[in-house]
């Protein structure tokens, strides 16, 4: 797919870019832009890459010209579906940014990113706060142990954003208990526009550098050195008399320093030493402050917080600056693999399909060097693979290189059967240790998929396994004589649609979208049913696989691996999942293999099993057979022991959704939500402290907390005004709802508003249903 786009690519726009950076890893920097959807990553990403003299001129997300999405069905919606990975030159660092995709229906995406960087940007619309996708994301990141993060305040030329209230809902929602602002905004040079609530950002301070960055209409913005003592604001020309924001200057140093100095204890000596707290102790330096900020940055004991607009270009080269400065390299991160001279150990984290280039796999290099000549071996499926290519991938345009170093992220051509997650390693003296896998996201949802012809069926096969290649989220089936496709929601299914007509040219119609539901196990009693007999060269054979199985309770988490199910080992650790096994030719491999199989079906409903606590408890090996009747006989036993527990509770999956409205419409939407049986959880006007956690709990304590003065962003107020008539509070409102009822929500809700009323959903999990819907659900899947 990327191929077509090539000739789309405008050439003119792409200056010269050096690649031959040093191969020091210490300066590499694999960082994720992830957000909220619509928090302004992708504009972010091409500001960033006009700053670094990537472009020279930027593209914008709203007509549809941004470097890194450029697919049609990006370019079309205006939003991002699959991340894309750009090297950037900065100083003399080496970024790897990859923008991904803010709707929840791509989390896919976002897990492969998150699984591959040492750092992320993490962006917040200031006029929203903290919203469920950041959350979501946030997650994503702590499940994937990514070190270091930075928060960027973006939009804060819009009307409404709020500086204060955004760092303060980091707080309300939990993010993190010590948000720490390096840089403050100037919404205007003009102390009029701050008297008049004018919107705006014309301006920056550097707490830590002190100094002012200036955009005032030239296309680079000027940087102004701060003096020393407050005496020399004036006379140093960069406020007018009067600014508001000069009293605060002084203060809002000390606060930062003072902050950072409760973890670091060489620089609260030094702030004793220094007694300069009226001056801002401006005569502790930058370099000084840098190493403490970013040593408490990779102990993750502060959060950096910046700010600014990427649409205006405000702030990025600060970014850019700090992601250089604080976040972790490889080197910082790889404590136990280490580096340059070791065997090669590479994750693929992505695998995409180019009808030129054929199969790309998106690789990180965890140890050694990966050069055109090193044959590899993909340890997850025990399979050779030989390169051909190696390329640095801008977007959709291609740089081949030799080799790609420790540390590094870059795309690999040749590879044949390679899926997202696995581990590779050189075929001479082979690293040891797997990497983590990446784990998809549970489906939700389904829909069949009817090919034109009798002829079609094959290559329709064969689009959906090679789209399942590049998309794990998408998981396909044949259910009796059907094909079904699953997916993370109304829109992924969507695109993945779109992407098998026009990717792989697949001749088909889709029939009917359903919600994907689950089965959990009965209550009856089992007999204990542990021995599956076979056949081997005329000889009875007895395989003995001895489970343990019961309902899960409600305090036990799924395991995301197993689709929600728990699933231990006879020393109670989790089972790895069947793809991901250390060492594929174990017999426990070979069990997990069997009980997955049985796991996606149920021999009541056929629908996939969840909620259900197995404990292998032990197994006879037989030497006289091979290894896979250990998947035949787990499978067999399991859903033996399945049938006998009887038909379990049916659950369906869950979402949650802010609704908003205006005052008006609020009743009748609360009122529509309760009757598709929503749970209406909260009514805010405020979406910043208002949210969507139903375990809410306390905000983090402001101490040691700087928190700016509100007025720093003019115009902030909670107040949004209707577009018709007078002014109107706008309301959200956030509930849980099942997914089920709400396919048709974007034409109910135009109904019930009138067009004004916006959405957002985002799947929450899996929810037991009541006898009278389980029956609706039977019924529907020709089951009662
Ligand atoms: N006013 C203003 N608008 C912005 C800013 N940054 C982004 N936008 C707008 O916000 C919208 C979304 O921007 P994107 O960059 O596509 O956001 P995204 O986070 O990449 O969105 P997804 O990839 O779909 O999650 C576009 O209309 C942008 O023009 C900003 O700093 N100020
Ligand atoms: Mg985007």
């Amino acid at each position: 797919m990327l191929a077509r786009f090539a000739s789309q690519v405008i050439p003119r726009r792409v200056r010269n870019y050096a690649t031959s950076v040093a191969n020091d890893p210490s300066k590499f920097r694999n960082i994720a832009l992830v957000a909220h959807i619509d928090s302004g990553k992708t504009t972010l990403t091409e500001s960033v890459l006009l700053t670094s003299n990537y472009l020279s001129a930027a593209g914008s997300v709203d007509t549809g010209s941004t470097t890194t999405d450029f697919l049609p069905a990006e370019r079309e919606r205006g939003i991002t579906i699959q991340s894309a990975s750009i090297p950037v030159k900065w100083k003399d660092w080496r970024f790897n940014l990859i923008d991904t995709p803010g709707h929840a229906d791509f989390g896919m995406e976002v897990e492969s990113a998150s699984r591959v960087v040492d750092g992320a940007v993490v962006l917040i619309d200031s006029v929203e706060g903290v919203e469920a996708q950041t959350k979501g994301v946030w997650k994503q990141l702590d499940r994937y142990k990514v070190p270091t993060r930075l928060m960027f305040l973006n939009k804060l030329d819009r009307p409404g954003a709020s500086f204060k209230s955004s760092l303060l809902s980091l707080m309300a929602h939990r993010l993190h208990p010590k948000p720490m602002p390096l840089t403050l905004p100037i919404a205007s040079f003009n102390p009029e526009d701050y008297r008049r609530a004018e919107p705006g950002v014309e301006g920056l301070v550097d707490l830590v550098k002190w100094e002012v960055w200036k955009w005032d209409g030239q296309e680079k913005p000027t940087r102004h050195p701060l003096p020393e003592s407050p005496e020399s604001i004036l006379a140093s020309g960069i406020f007018p008399e009067s600014h508001p924001i000069i009293p605060h200057l002084f203060s809002s140093r000390v606060a930062l320093l003072e902050n950072l100095a409760m973890f670091t204890e060489p620089l609260m000596e030094q702030l004793l030493e220094a007694d300069s707290a009226e001056t801002g102790y401006t005569d502790v330096k930058a370099a000084t402050i840098l190493p403490y900020l970013r040593k408490a940055t990779i102990s993750n004991e502060i959060l950096p917080v910046l700010c600014g607009s990427a649409m205006k270009n405000i702030g990025t080269e600060l970014v850019l600056d700090y992601v250089g400065e604080l976040l972790a390299s490889p080197k910082d991160v790889s404590i136990d693999i280490q580096p340059a001279d070791k065997p090669l150990l590479m994750l693929a984290w992505k695998v995409a399909w180019d009808k030129r280039k054929g199969w790309m796999t998106f690789v990180r290099v965890y140890s050694g060097t990966l050069n055109r000549q090193t044959v590899i071996m993909n340890k997850t499926r025990g399979q050779k693979e030989r390169v051909s290519k190696i390329l640095l991938l801008y977007a959709s345009q291609a740089e081949e290189v030799d080799s790609l170093p420790f540390g590094s992220v870059g795309v690999v051509l040749g590879l044949k059967f390679t899926r997202t997650g696995d581990t590779l390693v050189s075929t001479r003296g082979s690293a040891e240790s797997s990497l983590p896998e990446i784990i998809p996201p549970p489906a939700v949802m389904s829909a069949s998929i009817i090919p034109q012809s009798h002829s079609d069926l094959e290559p329709v096969q064969e689009a959906l396994e090679a789209l399942s290649r590049t998309d794990p989220s998408v998981r396909h089936e044949a259910q009796e004589g059907q094909l079904l496709v699953h997916g993370l929601g109304a829109l992924h299914l969507e695109i993945v649609e779109d992407r098998l007509r026009n990717e792989w040219n697949a001749r088909f119609e889709v029939g009917q979208r359903r919600v994907s539901y689950r089965e959990g196990v009965g209550s009856e009693a089992q007999v204990s049913f542990d021995t599956w007999t076979t056949e081997i060269g005329g000889k009875k054979v007895d395989v003995k696989i001895d489970l343990e199985i019961r309902p899960a309770q409600e305090d036990e988490p799924g395991d995301p691996i197993w689709d929600g199910n728990i699933v231990l080992a006879a020393d109670g650790k989790p089972l790895p999942s069947p793809d991901s096994f250390p060492d594929a030719d174990s017999p426990l491999a070979f069990v997990a293999r069997g009980l997955s199989n049985a796991l996606s079906s149920s021999p009541h409903t056929s629908l996939a099993i969840s909620r259900t606590h197995i404990t292998v408890k032990g197994f006879s090996e037989r030497k006289d057979a091979p290894p896979s009747v250990l998947s035949s006989a787990a499978a067999f036993i399991l859903r033996h022991r399945l049938r006998d527990a009887g038909p379990g509770p049916v659950m369906e999956p869950y979402m949650d959704i802010k609704v908003s409205v205006t005052e008006e419409t609020l009743g009748k939407v609360v009122r529509d939500l309760t009757e598709h049986g929503g749970e209406v959880l909260d009514l805010g006007s405020n979406t910043v402290t208002g949210g969507l956690d139903s375990d809410s709990l306390e905000a983090y304590s402001e101490d040691g907390v700087y928190v700016p003065p509100e007025w720093l962003s003019p115009s902030s107020t909670p107040v949004k005004f209707s577009v018709k008539g007078g002014p109107s509070l706008r309301r959200s409102v956030y509930a849980i709802v099942p997914l089920s009822r709400m396919l048709d929500y974007s034409t109910r809700l135009r109904a019930l508003s009138g067009g004004h009323g916006t959405f957002e959903m985002s799947a929450t999990g899996f929810k037991e249903v009541s006898p009278a819907r389980r029956l609706e659900i039977l019924k529907e899947i020709g089951r009662a």
